[in-house]
């Protein structure tokens, strides 16, 4: 590589500078102890740029995805890192350089890549049907040898797929193992339509529902219930004559309201209601259910636009300070006329990325997990420089039902990752099991696995696995019991 990568905050810092890193470690170093009965892998995905970015400058989201799988075993944790070879990675290492332009823009790639896929698969990864599943929001997903980590190809579901996109939020229904699923954009660039689909534990599709939205906009994430699917449609809106000219995806816009498309699951789609409240932006869902009657979902909400790399049409995002943010439960009642919805917060501090026990995926549950931003605790300025994006120093166990929360404060130099939470056995209780996340130490640019007790985060970690090198900020991964893996 010729070239170095930009000076921005993207590209720089121990939690944004790329590592490009391919390998495996066997038996990392673990101070504390890890438990026998964690039998398992931790798969999880990370943007991480092959190449300096083509036109100079570029965005978190747009890095090429690069799986970590960490395999515990009898107190063993081993350590396996590859990249994903997709279409645009295999032509930028063909050509020793970046070949792709904005952030799904194909009209801004290089005329050589411009009828390859264009995922990055960077944002998710999860086993189904015995294929590990790489996956963007733009495309469908690549699949994996969930073992060795190899690609093999880009997965259509045996040709079921007929959609041009794939979510990167799949569930799990927790009482059938069907994968449930969505694509927006869903017949293109800047098509407004929307399909839902169950995939069964086997491979076969159950269920296909389209719908379209009031206009074409991100759908990030979503909810399923026992009998309701909900598509937050998010104020990101597409254009199709914005991307011709080379300008970005997506674009915010202050006027619209948060719109949620509900629609029953046994349905057939003509029965969808779009629901409404005021300007804001949807995070991810820690879970949702529905007592019939009722659909409550529960996601961090923000007053305004925190995407700063995609501003409204004025170019302007607005001051991080100004906004508030919390983890909200939204309450629809599907028996009540009108299109508005209850948001009540369930906690008084921004976080984002959460996480439950996926066990109750959909269904009536209290433990939520998630990763936040406390601005009162100390902070290692003199040693780290400026807080970068997306730092989140604080680890929270929130009950809602109780509305109680748990915190773990790491240290003054510390970030957390996305945690996913892992059941002690197969039929422990709700949230009885552990935590298991990355942490990134800035000032040393270093990387630990951390493991704690779910029930009993205030007291910290009971092993801190450290890894041999600093890995980047990723997005978000799922734990795979050791019973579900073919070998290892
Ligand atoms: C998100 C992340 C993406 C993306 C679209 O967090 C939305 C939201 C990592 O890529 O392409
Ligand atoms: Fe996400």
């Amino acid at each position: 590589m010729t070239r170095p990568f930009p000076s921005s905050p993207e590209f720089t810092g121990a939690l944004y500078k790329p590592v490009r890193f391919e390998g495996e470690v066997y038996d990392l170093e673990i101070e504390g102890t890890v438990p026998a009965e964690i039998d398992g892998t931790f798969f999880q995905a990370a943007p991480d740029p092959q190449y300096p970015p083509m036109l100079g400058e570029d965005m978190f989201f747009n890095g090429d995805g690069v799986i970590s799988a960490f395999r515990f075993k009898s107190g063993h944790v081993d350590f396996k890192r590859r990249y994903v070879m997709t279409e645009r990675l295999k032509a930028q290492r063909a050509a020793r350089a970046s070949l792709h332009g904005v952030y799904r823009n194909q009209y801004t790639n290089d005329p050589s890549v411009r009828d390859l896929n264009n995922s990055t698969a960077n944002t998710n990864v999860i086993l189904h049907a015995g294929r590990l599943l790489a996956l963007k929001e733009d495309s469908a997903p690549y699949a994996l040898d969930p073992v060795t980590l190899e690609t093999i190809g880009l997965w259509d579901f045996d040709g079921q797929l007929t959609s041009a996109t794939f979510t990167a939020h799949p569930k799990i229904d927790p009482a059938s193992g069907d994968l449930l699923c969505f694509g927006y954009e869903a017949k293109g660039d800047a098509t407004p339509d929307v399909v839902y689909y169950e995939i069964d534990a086997q491979g076969r599709k159950k269920r296909e529902t389209w719908i379209v939205a009031p206009y074409a906009a991100m759908i990030h994430d979503f909810a399923v219930t026992e009998n309701y699917v909900i598509f937050p449609l998010m104020p990101l809106t597409v254009d199709a004559e914005r991307l011709r000219q080379g300008g970005k995806h997506f674009q915010w816009q202050p006027g619209l309201d948060q719109l949620f498309g509900v629609l029953r699951r046994d349905g057939d789609g003509r029965d969808v209601r779009w629901f409404k409240a005021p300007n804001g932006f949807q995070g991810h869902t820690l879970n949702a259910f529905d007592d019939g009657g009722r659909i409550y979902i529960d996601m961090p909400v923000t007053s305004g636009n925190i995407f700063y790399f995609f501003p409204q049409s004025d170019g302007t995002v607005p001051p991080p300070e100004t906004l508030s943010s919390n983890m909200m439960r939204l309450t629809f009642d599907m028996n009540a006329r009108g299109n508005t919805l209850q948001m009540t917060p369930l906690t008084q501090f921004p976080c984002e990325f959460p996480r439950s026990d996926d066990r109750y995926m959909g269904r009536p549950y209290q433990h939520g997990f998630v990763i936040a931003m406390d601005p009162t605790k100390p902070f290692d300025e003199a040693r780290v420089g400026r807080r970068p994006f997306q730092f989140f120093n604080m680890l929270a166990h929130i009950n809602v039902a109780t509305g109680k929360t748990k915190t773990w404060f790491a240290d003054d130099q510390s970030c957390f990752q996305e945690p996913i939470f892992v059941p002690r056995h197969a039929d422990a209780p709700e949230g009885d099991g552990y935590i298991i996340g990355l942490v990134n130490r800035l000032a040393e640019r270093a990387t630990d696995l951390l493991v704690l007790d779910a029930q009993h985060i205030s007291e910290g970690p009971i092993a801190t696995i450290k890894l041999p090198m600093r890995l980047r900020m990723s997005l978000h991964g799922n734990w795979v019991p050791g019973s579900a893996l073919h070998a290892g």
